[in-house]
C-alpha cells in the first residue's frame, strides 16, 4: 500500500486469510474478488497494462497458485507489473503429504522478475522491505511480474502492521537511469520505421516526429496507438501493399517496440536483407527472424532525437501512392454485395465506437482483422495480449483495463477466445466493458492455413461447434444482444448502455477468409496490369 499499489485482487481460500484481512482492513484497498485464479491473474494483469501501476493478486496454496501461470507468462512477455501475494504452509507442513501443499516457491521459474519465500514469523521491518523490494522489482526497467510466497501457520491472525506516518509519496524512492545514446547516423536515404506496441505512451511522439523529419514511410501496428494521429507518413495498407508484391525496397529499417502483428511484414524484412536496427529500452531480444544487424539499447524518445540519416522526398511519395492505390482496391471491395463477414463486423465496430473507449482485440483472427480495417478517427487506446498471444484470458484482460483506465471498453474477440474465458464473465459487473463476441462456430484464423484443406479441419483444427453465447450471458445476469447483419446501428445502440453487455455477432469464418482472399486477388491483378 506504502509503495502506491491500490488493487488487491483476491480469490477465496483459507491458507491467504491473513493477506485478504489485511487487505480488506485497508481504507485505501480497492479489493476485486473473483473465484477462479486463471482469470484473476488475467484481470490483475489488465490493470497493470491500463495503469502500469501492478496490481496484487492474492491467492490459496496448492492448484490455485499454478492458475497464476498464464497470466504471469504474458505479464513477463510484455513487461506487465503484476505482484502475487501466495498463500502457502510452514516448513514443517511441506514434504509430508499435508493437503493442499506443493512446491508452489518454484512455480513461476524464470517468469518472475524476483520471488521470496517469507518465513512464517517475522517482524514488521522484514515484512515492508520485502514488500518494498517485490514492488521495486515488479516497476523495474523492464517491469514485470515479481512473487511472494508467505508461510503462514495456524491459527491466522492479521498481521500486525501500523500504517506509516505519509501517506502519500513512496517510502523507497525509485529513480530509473534513462538509457542515453550518442549519435547515431546512417547514410542512407531510403528507410522505414516500424512501431509495435511500446514501452511508454510518450515515446510514439519522438517516433512520428522522426518520420515527419526524415521523411520515411511509417508502418504502425494497431497496438502501437499511432494510427490516433494519422501523420502523412504512416503507410496504412502496408500490410497489403507487403502481400501484392512491391518492389521498394529501403536499405535501412529502424524497429521501435514490441513485434508488429503483420506475418507477412516479418517474411518480407527477411527477403529484403536491409540494415535492420532495433531500438527498445528493454534488455529482450525482439528478432524472430534472426535478422537484425543492430540493438541499441535506448530510451525512445533520446534515440529519435540523435538519429540522423538523409531523406530522399520521392521515396515517401512512392509508398504513398503505392497506400492511396491499395486502398482504394480494399476499399472497393467493401462497396461490393458480399456476405457479411469479419472484417464488416471489424468496420462496423470503427464506425460505431464512441471516442471515449479503448478498445480490445482478442487473439485469433480479431487482432488481425483489427490491424487490417479498424482505423477509428479517435478512441481511447488499443489494447491486446500480444506477448505470447494466447486465447485465454481475454475477457479478464479487459475487464481489468476498464477497471484501471475507469474507461469504457469495446472488446471484440472470438467465439473460442470467449469459450475459453467463460468463467472470466462475472468480473465484467464493474466497469462496462461492451464485449463483442464474433461467433464464427470455431477457429476461424485457421481457414487461413493450408490445412484447411484437409479432411480433418472441421473437427481437429476449427473445433466447429454450434453453441451461442445467450444463456451464458443470462446464467451471469448480462445484457445480450445477438446481431446478424447490419452491426453499425445496432453497436450504436449498445454502446449507449451505461453497463457491460454481451454482443454477439454472427459471422462466417469461411466468408471472412473468402473475402479477404479477394482482396489479395484483386490487388495482384492490378499489379499484373501496371
Ligand atoms: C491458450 C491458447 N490455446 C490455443 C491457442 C491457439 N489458437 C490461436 S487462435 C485460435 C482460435 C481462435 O478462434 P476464435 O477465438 O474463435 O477467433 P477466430 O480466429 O475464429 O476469429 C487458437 C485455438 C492459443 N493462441 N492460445
Amino acid at each position: 500500500m506504502q509503495q502506491g499499489v491500490r488493487h488487491f485482487c483476491v480469490a477465496p481460500g483459507s491458507r491467504s486469510t491473513p493477506l485478504v484481512l489485511a487487505a480488506a482492513e485497508h481504507p485505501k484497498a480497492k479489493i476485486h474478488v473473483h473465484y477462479d485464479e486463471r482469470g484473476l491473474g488475467f484481470f490483475a494483469l489488465g490493470i497493470g497494462k491500463g495503469n502500469k501501476m501492478p496490481a496484487a493478486v492474492i491467492a490459496t496454496s496448492g492448484t490455485a497458485v499454478g492458475n497464476l501461470l498464464p497470466s504471469v507468462m504474458e505479464a513477463h512477455h510484455t513487461s506487465t507489473p503484476l505482484i502475487l501475494l501466495t498463500a502457502d504452509r510452514p516448513p514443517e507442513l511441506r514434504d509430508c503429504g499435508a493437503n493442499q501443499t506443493t512446491d508452489q516457491a518454484k512455480v513461476f521459474q524464470s517468469f518472475v522478475r524476483w520471488q521470496t519465500d517469507l518465513p512464517s514469523s517475522l517482524d514488521e521491518a522484514y515484512f515492508r522491505s520485502a514488500a518494498a523490494q517485490g514492488f521495486f522489482y515488479a516497476c523495474q526497467n523492464p517491469p514485470g511480474p515479481v512473487q511472494i510466497n508467505g508461510q503462514f501457520r495456524e491459527p491466522f491472525s492479521i498481521p500486525k502492521i501500523t500504517p506509516m506516518q505519509s501517506e502519500t509519496g513512496f517510502p523507497i524512492r525509485m529513480e530509473f537511469p534513462r538509457h542515453s545514446v550518442k549519435e547515431q547516423k546512417s547514410s542512407s536515404s531510403k528507410g522505414i520505421i516500424l512501431i509495435g506496441q511500446l514501452p511508454h505512451a510518450d515515446d510514439l511522439h519522438p517516433i512520428l516526429e522522426l518520420g515527419k523529419r526524415l521523411q520515411w514511410p511509417i508502418f504502425a501496428d494497431v497496438l502501437s496507438n499511432a494510427r490516433l494521429f494519422p501523420t502523412f507518413e504512416q503507410i496504412r495498407c502496408f500490410d497489403w501493399i507487403l502481400k501484392k508484391g512491391c518492389d521498394l525496397k529501403p536499405e535501412q529499417i529502424l524497429h521501435f517496440g514490441d513485434r508488429l502483428s503483420s506475418k507477412k511484414l516479418l517474411e518480407w524484412l527477411k527477403e529484403i536483407e536491409s540494415d535492420y536496427i532495433h531500438v527498445s529500452p528493454r534488455p529482450f531480444l525482439q528478432d524472430p527472424g534472426r535478422i537484425l544487424t543492430g540493438r541499441i539499447q535506448s530510451d525512445i524518445p533520446e534515440f529519435c532525437s540523435v538519429f540522423k540519416a538523409f531523406s530522399d522526398p520521392q521515396w515517401l511519395i512512392s509508398w504513398k501512392e503505392l497506400d492511396s492505390e491499395t486502398s482504394s482496391i480494399v476499399e472497393s471491395q467493401f462497396s461490393k454485395e458480399s456476405p457479411f463477414t469479419e472484417a464488416h463486423a471489424m468496420r462496423a465496430l470503427e464506425k460505431a465506437i464512441p471516442s471515449h473507449f479503448a478498445a480490445f482485440f482478442g487473439n485469433g483472427m480479431p487482432i488481425r482483422d483489427a490491424d487490417h480495417f479498424f482505423f477509428p478517427s479517435k478512441i481511447a487506446g488499443f489494447f491486446g495480449n500480444r506477448g505470447l498471444s494466447g486465447i485465454d484470458g481475454n475477457i479478464a484482460t479487459a475487464a481489468g483495463i476498464a477497471e484501471s483506465l475507469q474507461m469504457p471498453i469495446a472488446a471484440f474477440i472470438g467465439d473460442q477466445a470467449a469459450l475459453h474465458d467463460f468463467n472470466s464473465l462475472p468480473l465484467l459487473k464493474n466497469y462496462p466493458v461492451f464485449l463483442i463476441v464474433s461467433n464464427n462456430f470455431g477457429g476461424g484464423i485457421f481457414s487461413h492455413l493450408p490445412i484447411a484443406q484437409s479432411p480433418h479441419f472441421e473437427k481437429l483444427f476449427a473445433a466447429a461447434h454450434t453453441w451461442n453465447f445467450e444463456l451464458a450471458a443470462k446464467q451471469f445476469s448480462l445484457p445480450y444482444m445477438r446481431i446478424d447483419a447490419n452491426p453499425e446501428k445496432a453497436l450504436e445502440q449498445a454502446f449507449g448502455s451505461k453497463q457491460s453487455i454481451l454482443i454477439e455477432i454472427i459471422t462466417d469464418r469461411v466468408e471472412n477468409h473468402r473475402f479477404q482472399k479477394e482482396i489479395s486477388q484483386s490487388l495482384k491483378r492490378t499489379n499484373s496490369l501496371l
